[in-house]
């Protein structure tokens, strides 16, 4: 290509340091050829860019008989195939006939015909009206053909709308000599080289300029985890329900806004080392909201707010311990009594609803469903007088959008709801009921604390990211989807499937 590319711009120079201009590279004849316009172009932006020539575009059009019309320009129009079928006389030929004769040409022909008066209809015969005929049809296709043009404008629309040619545009282009025209192409150096520097040479070499025009090389790169692809279809159908994102990039909490402010007693198992993550430096916060602290501690220690409490001597020291989230159900904490401190300086209540989607963390053992970490999606709706029926309903609307549509709810039991469902779907494939979640409404324990009415409910709800997405994926394993033994592969060409297309049939 290079080699054949650099004697077409030698080629263009000659001809230029002939004749001073190229009129039109359309009749540019190389290697006694014409030049195909995208090759020329190529030879003049390297020309260009050593300013040894100037260039203008030229417009052209230029006509192409299609497959039908190429056909005709051999073999005759329909209509002139028509009219030779037909004997000459009255006798005239049948329609069926003429089918037979003249074969699928006959009907589009027939019409051309008439319209040229060259047939007539006796009877159930055609006859024909003329002795002979001038195939213009074919002449005209025959011209286009040879000249990829025609003289008369409306012959060439009137062959377009037949479908039998069709315009292609093309540009060529007019060339002149530029400030550096020489009919010896010099050698750009593209890069300078130490040499270049050791011996000097870089003072008199002419350097190819930087087109900065140049497309960069598209990055290999970038593509979606399928984890971050069903996150994006949670985020869109919480959106679509009207909830807004809570920011969740705090992975390092306190034990207080995980556990304490959740009403999850100090002693309950969740809290030892067997299942939460703890920090050794910094180890502990002091950082808390004092008076909803102590109401915190009353609380656990004597209830109130209809509650007995769990009667323990509640520590200070457990809840200033710094841990790694368990459940996004902190960041939930967080926001209602933001919510409640909102209310208090505006005096009224505002419902809200607002989910969570990010990282937890478990100290749990590893298997082929539970790694040490996983996303968790929460959602919950703070607003009055809400009940487990309206739990119910939003989450039949939750998992209808994502495609799940039978679902089921288990009585069960979380430290911060009550009363807690964990709910379920039927399986198609695995033919068995499958555990998609818990929810259930957030205890008054956990809320009048924080300054919310009572007559303020807030229903929430929670399921894992990896779970919908390895049965999306059809991942059996969770190392397949997290971790080393993840293959890149699988990431790189997994095509984006909507939830729903996917789990209403699977689920
Ligand atoms: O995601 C889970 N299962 C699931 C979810 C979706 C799915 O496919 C979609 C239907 C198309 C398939 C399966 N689970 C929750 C159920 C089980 O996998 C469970 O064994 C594992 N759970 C995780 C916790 O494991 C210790 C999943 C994770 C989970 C559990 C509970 C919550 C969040 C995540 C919660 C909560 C909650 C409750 C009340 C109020 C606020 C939050």
């Amino acid at each position: 290509m290079a080699a054949n590319n650099e004697a077409l711009q030698l080629e263009i120079l000659n001809f230029l340091d002939k004749n001073g201009k190229i009129e039109d590279s359309m009749n540019f004849k190389f290697e006694g050829k014409n030049v195909d316009q995208l090759v020329f172009l190529g030879a003049l932006n390297s020309l260009t860019s050593k300013d040894m020539v100037v260039y203008k575009q030229i417009e052209n059009e230029k006509w192409n008989v299609t497959a039908e019309g190429n056909e005709i320009a051999e073999t005759g129009s329909h209509e002139a195939k028509v009219f030779n079928a037909i004997p000459a006389g009255d006798e005239g030929i049948t329609i069926a006939d003429l089918t037979a004769k003249v074969g699928p040409a006959a009907k589009i022909g027939q019409g051309k015909a008439f319209k040229n008066k060259w047939i007539s209809k006796k009877g159930d015969r055609l006859v024909r009206n003329v002795a002979s005929i001038q195939d213009k049809t074919q002449e005209d296709l025959k011209i286009i053909k040879e000249t990829n043009n025609h003289s008369d404008a409306n012959t060439l629309k009137d062959l377009k709308k037949r479908k039998l040619i069709d315009r292609q545009k093309i540009t060529s282009y007019s060339v002149e000599k530029g400030e550096k025209f020489s009919t010896t192409i010099v050698k750009q150096a593209t890069d300078i080289t130490y040499e270049m520097l050791q011996n000097g040479s870089w003072k008199d070499v002419s350097f190819k300029k930087y087109n900065f025009d140049a497309e960069g090389i598209q990055p290999k790169g970038g593509y979606l985890h399928p984890l971050m692809k069903v996150r994006e279809e949670f985020r869109q159908i919480f959106f679509q329900m009207g909830f807004s994102e809570m920011p969740t990039n705090k992975f390092v909490e306190s034990s207080f806004w995980n556990f304490d402010a959740l009403f999850q007693p100090q002693q309950h198992p969740a809290r030892d080392l067997q299942d939460t993550f703890f920090l050794k430096d910094p180890a502990t916060t002091n950082e808390f909201p004092e008076d909803y602290l102590e109401r915190v501690r009353n609380t656990h220690e004597k209830g109130g707010y209809g509650s007995i409490g769990y009667g323990y001597n509640w520590s200070r020291e457990e809840t200033q311990k710094l841990i790694l989230r368990t459940h996004t159900t902190s960041v939930s904490s967080h926001m209602l009594y933001t919510l409640a401190q909102k209310m208090k300086e505006n005096g009224k209540f505002e419902p809200a609803k607002y989910f969570s989607i990010d990282r937890v963390f478990r100290n749990e053992t590893v298997d082929a469903t539970h790694l040490a970490e996983f996303h968790q999606v929460e959602g919950f709706i703070a607003d009055y007088d809400l009940n487990l029926g309206h739990l119910i309903g939003v989450l039949n609307d939750f998992f209808h959008r994502m495609g799940v549509d039978k679902i089921k709810f288990k009585p069960a039991y979380n430290p911060y709801t009550e009363p807690s469902m964990e709910i379920f779907s039927y399986h198609a494939g695995l033919d068995e009921w499958v555990e998609i979640g818990n929810s259930g409404m957030f205890r008054p324990e956990m809320l009048r604390p924080m300054g919310l009415p009572e007559n303020v409910r807030v229903i929430a709800w929670g399921l894992s990211l990896e779970r919908p997405t390895m049965i999306k994926y059809s991942i059996d394993n969770i190392r397949e989807l997290l971790g080393h033994k993840c293959d890149i592969e699988m990431i790189q060409n997994n095509p984006i499937c909507r939830l729903e297309k996917k789990m209403g049939r699977e689920l």
